[in-house]
């Protein structure tokens, strides 16, 4: 290796002015704006784009520490590269705030994350900055890479292409996948492994075993030089004898540093450096700049740095609750926690419940134990409690392999990132007729998180499959039936669930059966067909409307697949409406499934209406103001069930009682 790159990571040593009591921050319209600066006022910069995240993330739940602990690494790169040309993907997109503050967006940055305000990912139509809408981990290499090839391949040899991802999504196995081709084409590509210690709940895996040995910098600093000596007092070695202790004086160092593993793959491991010490990030970054070939910078940052509270407790301020600002030592005075219960939380309970009952039960979370409210349970049962890391297609090939050995996992995953998972649902699962229970949280529009994260598709990816069982608990009373009535199924189940407060419809309790919806009245002006958690919505919306003087029946379907034809067709062919409400993609969906089932009985359908997700992403706003604007609240069902009666009027659509 030519380059000299064996720095320390100590300040420049540059002296600090006074810092400059006008606020810098409002000054800055582009990264253009922060040629110039002093390190004292990059110094102050830093600090008001912390205050910043302070002043408006203490208003609403948002990504907090991961913003904080990118402060000056995004400083450093804004510098060093002009990313109007050149190409920059920060992984997954959550750490983008600071990155959104300096690209012209500080002005709109109290709207973050509610509606019409800036998204809480990257936004390719917010600004020229932000190259991808990302919200799921682990793309970013790849991403860059093709960038680069893209670039190259059109002449423009000069743009570089960094992506910064974090030790959390380092794991996925798309990352790897992209190492191994960028080492392979050998394209000039700068990863900056953005190395916290933290996934949002502690690390796990070998890899994190790896990096922690890239800590013992000390250790590593004093060897390399060790090393470096006694080349340098070898008199007159030359040729291979030279090239030989070079590649020894490499190998030692990637081996020291928990570098080895990217150096096999055919990047240059920079690294470990102090990536709250800006001077010291600039010089790096300026050294690695003009390499050829993949380079992998090691930096090393803190969770929630600026912010005792956040270093100290990562894991609640990934996302804190709202919270009372910072006092005199710049401590936060209060975390406002509660709320209502979440379907989370009942199925997590009922999760516990049924692993306590039967002993083959295992759980496993792609690195959301705290997102799926598992930490009672990895706590109590933690040899049946595997969190695999941000690896949501391992996660479903290794429940097929606890499943395949006599147990009964549940795949606890988000809907949306499931999604990675598509092909092993299909083949180690369906395929072979696994016992494999998927618990799909989120399902569902998600709120301020927007496109990237609601639970869209999940009931049309999953019904294609022959032997699925595609099921959703009505309210809270379904949850824990379903649970135990899903790990007596000889086969896949997938049952989802929202974000959304608990809620429960007061009635006679009546058990799952598979295929078997719930009457909850017959109705006599139509029915409304409720699949999944807007049950409680319908019921509201039937009260309502029988103030008016309609009559609508309720069902709460509870299975997707196999779909209840004895009782959805009856209402297809007796009712003078039928209104399927759901709250997933219309496209292939639950409301599909019943026209379907009635277009292949024969059965007229132009008195269905479907109501759930239209054929659009939608936007990031609150869950309520979504739901309103999608119709899919008491008052939006209301209006479609007038509507429809209205248009029933018309002659040809006239139906007999
Ligand atoms: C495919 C996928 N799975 C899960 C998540 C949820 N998630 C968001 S951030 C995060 C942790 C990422 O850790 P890291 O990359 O180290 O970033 P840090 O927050 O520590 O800076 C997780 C698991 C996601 N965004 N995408």
């Amino acid at each position: 290796m030519s380059l000299e790159l064996e720095r320390q990571t100590e300040a420049d040593g540059q002296q600090c002015e006074e810092p400059a009591m006008t606020p810098i921050l409002p000054t800055i319209a582009s990264p253009a704006d922060l040629h110039g600066l002093t390190d004292a006022q990059f110094h102050q910069l830093a600090q008001e784009i912390r205050d910043e995240l302070v002043r408006v993330l203490s208003l609403r739940p948002a990504h907090f520490a991961s913003n904080l602990g990118v402060v000056e690494l995004c400083l450093a790169l804004h510098t060093t590269f002009d990313f109007s040309k050149d190409r920059l993907i920060w992984d997954t997109g959550h750490q983008i705030y600071p990155h959104k503050l300096i690209t012209g967006r500080y002005q709109e940055f109290a709207s973050i994350r509610t509606k019409g305000g800036l998204m809480g990912y990257p936004n390719p139509h917010e600004s020229d900055y932000d190259l991808f809408m990302t919200g799921h981990a682990g793309c970013s290499v790849s991403c860059a890479l093709g960038l680069k090839a893209g670039d190259r391949l059109q002449g423009q040899t000069d743009r570089h292409s960094v992506a910064v991802i974090g030790d959390g999504a380092l794991p996925s196995g798309i990352v790897f996948e992209a190492l191994n081709n960028a080492g392979g084409l050998n394209e000039n590509l700068l990863v900056i492994l953005n190395d916290n210690e933290m996934s949002i709940c502690p690390r796990v895996g070998a890899l994190a075993r790896c990096l922690d040995q890239a800590r013992l910098t000390s250790f590593y600093q004093g060897g390399k030089r060790h090393i470096r000596d006694i080349i340098s007092r070898i008199p007159l070695i030359g040729g291979v004898a030279t090239q030989l202790l070079e590649q020894l004086k490499d190998g030692l160092k990637a081996f020291m540093t928990g570098g080895m593993l990217f150096e096999e793959m055919g990047f240059r491991y920079f690294g470990p450096i102090d990536g709250h010490d800006l001077p010291t990030l600039r010089r790096w970054l300026r050294d690695v700049k003009n390499q050829k070939g993949p380079i992998l910078l090691h930096v090393l940052t803190r969770k929630g740095h600026g912010v005792p509270e956040a270093s100290a407790d990562p894991v609640t301020y990934h996302t804190p609750p709202v919270f009372e600002k910072i006092g005199p030592g710049r401590e936060i005075l209060s975390l406002k926690r509660g709320g209502s219960k979440a379907y989370t939380d009942a199925i997590s309970a009922g999760i516990h419940q049924v692993m306590h009952e039967d002993k083959r039960v295992c759980v496993i979370t792609a690195a959301m134990c705290q997102g799926n409210k598992l930490e009672k349970v990895r706590a109590d049962l933690p040899e049946r409690f595997f969190d695999v890391g941000i690896c949501e297609s391992h996660a479903v090939a290794f429940a097929a392999g606890l499943a395949k050995a006599g147990l009964r996992p549940i795949v606890d995953i988000y809907s949306t990132f499931l999604q990675r998972s598509f092909d092993q649902i299909f083949q180690e699962v369906a395929l072979q007729n696994l016992p494999v229970v998927f618990a799909m949280d989120r399902a569902g529009v998600v709120g301020a998180d927007g496109p990237t994260h609601h639970g869209t598709y999940d009931i049309p990816y999953m019904r294609i499959f022959p032997n699925m069982v595609v099921a959703a608990p009505g309210d809270e009373a379904d949850v824990l039936p379903m649970l135990r009535w899903s790990l007596q199924h000889d086969g896949p189940v997938a049952i989802r669930y929202p974000k959304a407060a608990l809620e429960k419809v007061e009635r006679p309790a009546q058990p799952i059966e598979l295929g078997q919806a719930e009457v909850f009245d017959w109705g006599e002006d139509g029915v409304l067909v409720a699949y999944g958690t807007f049950f409680a919505t319908c019921v509201k919306a039937a009260a309502q409307l029988r103030q008016e003087g309609l009559h609508l029946g309720v069902i709460n379907a509870r299975f997707c697949k196999p779909l209840d034809k004895g009782t959805i067709l009856k209402a297809v062919e007796e009712q003078p409406l039928v209104v399927t409400v759901e709250e997933g993609t219309l496209e292939g969906g639950f409301g599909s499934a019943v026209l379907e089932a009635a277009n292949a009985a024969g059965l007229d359908t132009r008195h269905v209406v479907r109501l759930g997700l239209p054929d659009a992403y939608v936007e990031h706003a609150e869950r309520h103001e979504q739901l309103a604007d999608l119709g899919l609240d008491v008052a939006g069902i209301c209006a479609a069930v007038r509507k429809a009666l209205d248009r029933k009027a018309a002659p040809e659509l006239e139906r007999s009682r």
